[in-house]
Order: C-alpha cells, then sequence, then structure tokens
C-alpha cells in the first residue's frame, strides 16, 4: 500500500478527474510537471489527452506498442495519443459515428508530432483492401511533401507549419482506409518573400538547392547551390540549422511526390514554380534616361521566361507597367516607377506563385474515392496553428488568433456548453459551472457590418484615402466602448503606454495582444493585378496555367479579400467539425529553448489557462463520463441480462433499469435521464463492456464445440 502511494506521489495521477484537489492550478500543474519529469509526457482530463512536448525521442511509438493499444478501452491502459486514436478509430467502427480528432497548443508544443503519430497508428492497425496499400502510403507520404512546402524554421520550432491543416481520413465499411482529403488554411505566404532574423524561408527551397540532381539545377539556372546567393533565402541570416538535414530532405520530398502520383515531367514544373520564385526574389529593377522601368538582371529574366513558358518581353511588360481601362474599353498601358514596381505588382507575384503551387498541391492529395463514395465512415484530423503573440503582431496573427478563439468557442459548444444544457435537458440535478463565454470576441471579429473583418473590408472597397490608419479610425468610431477592444486613443495611462499609436488591442480569451495596422490593407486586399494574371494563363508550365485558370478572368466580380476568405473557410471547418464526434489533444510546450527535461511553470500555467483546462477539468468532474441513448446502451448490452434478453418488450428506461440493477450499478456510479443514461466513471464501463467480452467468448466456445459435436 505504502509503495502504491509513493508511486502515485512520484509520477502523479495519469486522469486529472482522479486530482483530489482539482480546482487547484497548482495541484493541476503540478501534477503535470511530476509526470513529465518521469518521462510520462501523456496525462487524461476524462477523455481530452494532455501532451507534454518532451523533446527527446520516446520509446513508446514503436509497432509493438501500437500493437499493445489496438481495441484496448481507452482507460485500462496508461495514457497514450494510440489509445485516443484507437477509441476514435473504434467508435467509428462500433458507433458508426464521424470522428474527428483536434490538436492545438502554441507553436512547438507538439501538434504536428501528435497528427503525425496519429497516421502513422490508423495505418498500421487498419485492416487493408487490395489498393489500401497504396492509399496508406498516399496518405503517410502527403505530409513531408506539405511539411517541405509549408513548413519553416522559426524561433519557436525549428519545423513549425506554416498553415493550418484539416485532414479527413476516409474508412471503409470494414475499416480499411481508402481515401483521404486535405483542407488547408492560410499559408503565411508572406515568409516566401520576407523572413524574421533567426528564422527561414519554406524548407523546399533549401532542399532543392542542397539535394537537387545536378542536371536539374542546371535547367532551373540555380548552379548557384549555395542559399547566401538567393535574396528570399538571407533575409533571416539563417541558411543552415543543425536540426535539419535540406539533403536528406530532398530525397525523402522526391519520393514522397512520386507516391503521391506525380510523374517526372509534373515533378519538374513544381521545381520550375520554386526556382522561379527565386529568381524573382534575384530580380533587379532600374530606370533609363527617359525615365523608364526595365529589369536589369538580364539571365533571371531569360529563366523566369523559360522556367514559366512565358515570353521574356510579355513577362518584362507586364512586371513594370500597368494597364489601366480608360474611357469605355481602351487600354492605356503606363509605365511603373521603380518604386511601385517593387511594392506592387512584382511582390504578389511571387507570393502568388507559391501559394497556388501549394494549394494545388494540397488539391493533389485528395483521393478521388473521396467523393465517389457517400457510405464510408470519416475520422478528421486538425492539426492548426495556435495562438500567436509576438512582439510585432499583424494581419497574420490577426487571423490566426481569431482562428483560435473559433475553436475555443466550439470546444465551449461542444463540451463545456452542451454538456450543462444535455444535462439540463435530461433533468439531471446538476450545478452549473462558470466559464468565460468567448463568443463576445468572435462577435466582434466576425459580426457583419460592424466586425473587424467588416471594416477592414469596407476600407479595402473604399479607394481614394483609405489607408492603414483610416482603417483604424473606423475601428475606434465602430467599435469604441467594446469591453475587448482598446486602442492607444481610447485608453488611458499605463494600457495607453503599452499600445501603440498605430495598433488596436484585442483582449482574447487567452490574453491581450496589440495588433498593429500596417499592412492590414494590402494583405486584405491581396490582390494580383489583372495583367500580370492574363500572362500566367498563358503559361507553357503546366501546373502555372492550371493555377491561373481563365475562367477566372471572365468572372468580373472582385474576389473575396483574405479575411472574408479566412472567415468563409473557417465556418465551414466549423461546420464539418460539428458534424462529427470530437476528441482533443491539448498540446503543451514546456520550455522555450527546446530542451529536454525543462519544466517552466510560468510558460505552462498560461498554456493551462488559456487552453481552458482547468475548466474543462471542472466541468468533467461535476458530470459524467459516459452518456448513451437508452437504445443505444440496451441494445449493445441486454445479452448480458436474462431479463433483457434477447428483446425487451417493456418500455425503454425500464429496461435499462433493470440491465444496469442486474449488473449492479451502485447509485452514485450512473443517473438516468429522460432518453439517456449517464454513467459517472468510465471504470464503470469498462467492467460493463469487458462483461460483453467474456460472453462473447463463451458464446463462440459453445458454437465451436456444438459445431464440432455436430
Ligand atoms: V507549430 O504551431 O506547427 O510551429 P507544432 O506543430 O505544435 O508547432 P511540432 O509538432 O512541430 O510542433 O513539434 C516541435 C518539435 O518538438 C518537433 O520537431 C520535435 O522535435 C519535438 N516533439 C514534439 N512532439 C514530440 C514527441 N511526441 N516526441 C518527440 C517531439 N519529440
Ligand atoms: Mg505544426
Amino acid at each position: 500500500m505504502e509503495s502504491a502511494l509513493s508511486a502515485r506521489d512520484r509520477v502523479g495521477v495519469q486522469d486529472f478527474l482522479l486530482l483530489e484537489n482539482y480546482n487547484s492550478e497548482a495541484a493541476f500543474i503540478e501534477n503535470l510537471r511530476r509526470r513529465y519529469r518521469e518521462g510520462l509526457i501523456y496525462t487524461y482530463i476524462g477523455s481530452v489527452l494532455v501532451s507534454v512536448n518532451p523533446y527527446r525521442e520516446l520509446e513508446i511509438y514503436s509497432k509493438q506498442n501500437m500493437e499493445r493499444h489496438r481495441g484496448v478501452n481507452f482507460y485500462e491502459i496508461s495514457p497514450h495519443i494510440f489509445a485516443l486514436a484507437d477509441n476514435s478509430y473504434r467508435a467509428l467502427r462500433t458507433e458508426r459515428r464521424n470522428q474527428c480528432i483536434l490538436i492545438s497548443g502554441e507553436s512547438g508544443a507538439g501538434k504536428t508530432e501528435a497528427s503525425k503519430k496519429i497516421l502513422q497508428y490508423y495505418t498500421h492497425i487498419c485492416p487493408t483492401r487490395n489498393n489500401t496499400h497504396t492509399i496508406r502510403e498516399r496518405l503517410l507520404q502527403s505530409n513531408p511533401v506539405l511539411e517541405a512546402f509549408g513548413n519553416a524554421k522559426t524561433l519557436r520550432n525549428d519545423n513549425s507549419s506554416r498553415f493550418g491543416k484539416y485532414m479527413d481520413i476516409q474508412f471503409d465499411y470494414k475499416g480499411a482506409p481508402i481515401g483521404g482529403h486535405i483542407l488547408n488554411y492560410l499559408l503565411e505566404k508572406s515568409r516566401v518573400a520576407h523572413q524574421n532574423h533567426g528564422e527561414r524561408n519554406f524548407h523546399i527551397f533549401y532542399q532543392l538547392l542542397e539535394g537537387g540532381e545536378e542536371p536539374l539545377l542546371k535547367r532551373l539556372g540555380l548552379e548557384k547551390t549555395n542559399p547566401q546567393h538567393y535574396h528570399y533565402l538571407v533575409k533571416g541570416n539563417c541558411p543552415r540549422v543543425s536540426s535539419i538535414n535540406d539533403k536528406n530532405g530532398w530525397k525523402v520530398v522526391r519520393n514522397a511526390l512520386t507516391i503521391i502520383g506525380f510523374n517526372e515531367e509534373e515533378i519538374q514544373e513544381l521545381m520550375e514554380i520554386v526556382a522561379s520564385v527565386l529568381h524573382l526574389g534575384n530580380i533587379q529593377f532600374g530606370e533609363d534616361e527617359e525615365g523608364e522601368t526595365h529589369i536589369t538582371t538580364g539571365p533571371q529574366l531569360q529563366y523566369l521566361s523559360q522556367l514559366l513558358g512565358v515570353d521574356g518581353s510579355v513577362l518584362q511588360e507586364a512586371l513594370t507597367h500597368k494597364k489601366i481601362v480608360a474611357k469605355g474599353e481602351e487600354v492605356i498601358s503606363q509605365y511603373l516607377s521603380v518604386c511601385s514596381v517593387l511594392l506592387s505588382d512584382f511582390n504578389t507575384l511571387d507570393l502568388c506563385l507559391y501559394s497556388h503551387a501549394f494549394c494545388l498541391l494540397v488539391d493533389e492529395q485528395t483521393d478521388e474515392v473521396y467523393y465517389s463514395s457517400k457510405c464510408s465512415s470519416i475520422i478528421g484530423l486538425l492539426d492548426i496553428y495556435g495562438f500567436e503573440v509576438f512582439q510585432h503582431n499583424s494581419f497574420e496573427q490577426f487571423c490566426i488568433n481569431y482562428c483560435n478563439e473559433k475553436l475555443q468557442q466550439l470546444f465551449i459548444e461542444l463540451t463545456l456548453k452542451s454538456e450543462q444544457e444535455e444535462y439540463e435537458a435530461e433533468g439531471i440535478v446538476w450545478e452549473r459551472v462558470k466559464y468565460f463565454n468567448n463568443k463576445i470576441i468572435c462577435d466582434l471579429v466576425e459580426e457583419k457590418h460592424k466586425g473587424i473583418i467588416a471594416v477592414l473590408d469596407e476600407e479595402c472597397l473604399r479607394r481614394g484615402d483609405a489607408s492603414d490608419i483610416t482603417f483604424l479610425e473606423k475601428l475606434e468610431d465602430t467599435l469604441g466602448g467594446h469591453a475587448h477592444f482598446v486602442t492607444h486613443k481610447m485608453a488611458n495611462g499605463k494600457i495607453r503606454k503599452a499600445i501603440g499609436r498605430e495598433e488596436f488591442r484585442l483582449v482574447h480569451y487567452a490574453g491581450e495582444v496589440n495588433y498593429n495596422v500596417s499592412g492590414f490593407l494590402d494583405k486584405n486586399n491581396d490582390l494580383l493585378y489583372r495583367h500580370l494574371k492574363e500572362v500566367l494563363c498563358q503559361s507553357g508550365n503546366h501546373i502555372v496555367s492550371q493555377c491561373f485558370h481563365a475562367d477566372e478572368l471572365m468572372d468580373q466580380r472582385r474576389p473575396e479579400t483574405a479575411a472574408t476568405q479566412f472567415k468563409l473557410s473557417l465556418a465551414k471547418l466549423m461546420e464539418i467539425l460539428m458534424s462529427k464526434e470530437p476528441s482533443y489533444v491539448r498540446c503543451i510546450k514546456p520550455n522555450d529553448a527546446k530542451q529536454p527535461g525543462r519544466f517552466d511553470e510560468v510558460l505552462v500555467r498560461h498554456q493551462v489557462k488559456y487552453l481552458g483546462l482547468m475548466e474543462n477539468l471542472r466541468v468533467r468532474r461535476a458530470g459524467f463520463a459516459y452518456r448513451r441513448n437508452y437504445e443505444v446502451f440496451l441494445e449493445r448490452y441486454k445479452s448480458l441480462c436474462p431479463d433483457t434478453w434477447p428483446n425487451w418488450r417493456g418500455k425503454l428506461p425500464e429496461g435499462v433499469a433493470t440491465l444496469v440493477k442486474h449488473l449492479n450499478y451502485k447509485p452514485e456510479e450512473y443517473k438516468l435521464g429522460r432518453c439517456k443514461i449517464f454513467i459517472r466513471f468510465p471504470r464503470t464501463l469498462f467492467v460493463t463492456e469487458d462483461a460483453l467480452e467474456a460472453k462473447k467468448q463463451t458464446i463462440a466456445v459453445t458454437l465451436q464445440t456444438s459445431w464440432r459435436g455436430y
């Protein structure tokens, strides 16, 4: 007994629901710390898995360990990402409910690693059909490709995902994976042209230069393989990173591209786009005596023309001129000054090329079966950027943090609010738990006409004197007095000092963030000028011409702004997630130094707060671990009671009452609502599940014996 107690003292509890002092944040963090010290990175809050980044390889992801988790009940073995994955898979198979696994946490907390482990688990344990070997491979190989094009070294994470990813894995009725579908959110494309000190551009640029075969590099005009030679790769002054092997990365990506279905020609066309971006970065402009702008770097223009399959003079004209429609149909072509070239189209072209190629890559990874097969079941995996607060926060952070508000809202809707509402609807006596509902912040950002995005769009549409500053002023006019919105002008004293004149502050559920409005209008407009689009439509590179389709040019409507597009895609994502049964992985980053064994309490406390873990725990502690409709419950377990087997003829609640009485459930273990049974502890259910399993075995043995006898 004593040794068991000391073991508990040493490693803490594996489910926070078992924590004696469950209201204490200090006790919560101490439990995490103890477990982390012992190399136990996973802990449950009921069915939510909390994961702390170990920053070292742990021997817990082997194939044997995957086998150990196959079909085993969630709480029977210690917490693990495989257990959570298995639980979703089993629920999908037995209850035929589509599932989703939402992975959240801040940059570097381990979201992408967790999603990879889940994918590896499914591809290992699921049965195969004739062609599922290739589907498995494709699912697995989608990762290195998307990471090469969408991940980069940042100050926080050497392999930071610079886009949000939602992936559906589709299973047939036997549980074999038969397809997949990926949606991506807001690639941070500004990184193509600019990186902060100590950060890099997307991995693929370095991989191609380091690992690309000589003839390929020659064809792409990239003989100079030193990243320092390329303007777009030197801004962060960090071309090489000790934890990253670009040469090897290239081999992996090339192989993965083949597996996901790119032939040699397509791989080359894709690399032509990557190389074009590097050449675009090295282009320089100058003015001749007449003050007309020209490209002064001839070889770059020549390479670009070759790679994009566009005539050099057409490209030169497109980059240095502006077309104006004057008096009806007449189009006038005007020279742009060097300065305006650098500020306008030119910069958007490379970002646009890159981001279109990225979207195409994502789309390529959707299997045709995904759309054709309606009766399959789905597990969705969401690995999306966590809440971000930097010294300087811009449009990108605004979008990312808005996304986190939406996810928190979903979490509240699905676990906190709906849980409480369900108890009430079922007539279960219940003490309400207080939590902060962040809907007010979501509304502040997205509300029609008066939300921040609406005001931003309005300024983007308004020509004339519209600027980032007028946008800020409009915000002040529209949102002045809102409890979660402050600006320099609106604040007093200390707060005023902490907010710059070009900033607005949002009081997010996770903390306060100041956003600098500079660049908001341009980034939101995100327009590639029509004449550049026209040029790209004619490109001899099939990927480029596919990305910039002529149909798009026919459409005279103004495209949605970046923020509105993001808002709409988030709304769609919420719909997708709401239609599935969610499981949560909440990732925590234990220190900023990316080091194993270090547990920075202040940093962890902040994350525990903004992930809403204490609220989650309180609701779960007060509530019931499991609930099911009477009908489903009775159908599943009726064989365990002679009175309900083979069929219960009376009313459903009475049948369930008879069944649980026979199963010896104690009154404190369960409650009967209007349509559902609520079971307080998972253990109770496991005992019942075990009994069911034992019963099945007995029946199987009996059948076998009688068959032999026959
Ligand atoms: V970001 O928002 O994309 O910047 P993530 O995705 O949350 O971030 P990621 O999964 O990339 O973080 O993890 C960061 C690094 O932590 C990885 O590159 C690994 O070196 C390390 N890590 C994370 N999880 C594990 C793990 N379970 N085992 C070992 C891990 N190392
Ligand atoms: Mg990531």
